[in-house]
């Protein structure tokens, strides 16, 4: 069967020092020859030269050209150009690979293919893929031994598929990090624990309330794990239409959409009739996020927290380790096992494996 030739630029598009790309497959060493200015090189040789316009004999880029040991490959060259980054070069050197034939393809789909002709597992190819979009370093050692093959291994064992449907939740949380969103009434803190997670000023607080006006995203790493933390507009009763009430509109959305809420109520007064209102909203949605009660403000001397509050100072930091706890305790568990254990890390594999599609886990191989 011919295999095509297929490239693959697996350093992101955008503003870079240096930009990958890399030829496999078919007589990916003639497409070479075509294009490259400087000494063909042998199996595990790297050498200088120039990229080629094939029409116009313009230099292209310089760059350094790579053959990697084709024998793990099915017995495919495999060539890697490390050319400059930046957007100009990366469009007319993937315009001079289409001219000549060259299938290119983005990193995941070159992963898989390549996956196939080493006869490695999807499960363990996707770990590979994962690895670059982890945040944290307890994720990336995680997705490191999958990437090593304990998940495969597992799966082949048959054993212990129980506990590998479990780990879905914890092993998503390690690649998207979860959303944690602050919701409550005006003024009770929320932006100010917010910025208390991430440990910076991010978000404005004012002591006037109504600062926070729309949904404002950043990422945290709590413990090993990023979470996102999404602090929003907080609820007064306002009787116009305006835009405040739409950042409470948002509010609400972002709650529906959320793995975890912190609930913040302001410690030196009652609850209103609205926040009330909006409590119960954000606790009434059945299969949707968990949901800490806080008692914001426990510093002050005007304090009275209710029971079923956590109380809190995100001025003085009283408090906010259980807080991080709470968030922590669904994944708390997988974490206590160690960054070696097989998990499941994206829904297809839970699917298979619920299947029993081995197969599409493990490969034609299996
Ligand atoms: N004493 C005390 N004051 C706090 C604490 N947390 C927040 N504040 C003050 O409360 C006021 C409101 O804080 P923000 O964080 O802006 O409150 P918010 O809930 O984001 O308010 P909106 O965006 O208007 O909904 C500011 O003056 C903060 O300094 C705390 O733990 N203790
Ligand atoms: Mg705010």
């Amino acid at each position: 069967m011919k295999v095509s030739v297929q490239a693959s630029f697996l350093t992101p598009a955008g503003a870079g020092g240096i930009g990958v790309v890399v030829v496999s497959g078919g007589d990916a060493a003639s497409v070479i020859g075509e294009i490259f200015e400087g000494a063909i090189p042998e199996s595990g040789e790297l050498k200088y030269g120039f990229l080629i316009d094939v029409d116009t004999g313009e230099r292209v880029d310089e760059v350094l050209c790579r053959r990697g040991l084709s024998k793990e490959m099915g017995g495919h060259s495999i060539f890697e150009i490390n050319g400059h980054g930046g957007l100009a070069v990366r469009r007319r050197t993937r315009d001079l690979l289409r001219r000549v034939g060259v299938d290119v393809v983005s990193a995941p789909d070159w992963f898989r293919e390549q996956a196939r002709y080493s006869g490695v597992a999807p499960v363990t190819v996707a770990a590979c893929l994962a690895l670059s979009r982890v945040q944290t370093r307890w994720a990336a050692r995680v997705l490191l031994a999958q990437s090593r093959g304990v998940l495969a291994q597992a799966i082949e064992s048959r054993e212990g598929i129980g506990s590998l449907l479990g780990s879905l939740t914890y092993g998503r949380a390690l690649i998207h990090p979860p959303q944690v969103v602050l919701a409550g009434g005006a003024n009770v803190g929320k932006s100010t624990l917010v910025n208390r997670l991430l440990g910076r000023d991010r978000v404005l607080v004012n002591a006037l309330p109504g600062t926070t006006r729309d949904v404002v995203r950043s990422v945290a790493t709590l413990g090993p794990l990023a979470f996102e933390i999404v602090d929003t507009a907080g609820y007064r009763e306002v009787s116009n239409e305006g835009v405040e009430s739409k950042g409470i509109g948002r509010a609400r959305e972002s709650v529906e959409k959320a793995d975890h809420v912190l609930f913040l109520s302001d410690s030196t007064r009652l609850l209103s009739s609205g926040e009330r209102n909006w409590l119960e909203f954000v606790e009434s949605r059945g299969e949707g996020p968990r949901v800490l009660r806080i008692a914001s403000k426990c510093d002050r001397a005007d304090s009275r927290p209710e029971e079923s509050f956590l109380p809190i100072s995100a001025h003085t930091g009283d408090g906010l380790e259980g807080v991080v706890e709470w968030i922590l305790e669904p994944y708390r568990s997988f974490l206590e096992q160690g960054p070696g254990e097989p998990i499941l890390f994206e829904s297809w594999m839970a699917e298979a494996l619920k299947e029993e599609n081995y197969e599409c886990l493990l490969g034609v191989t299996c």
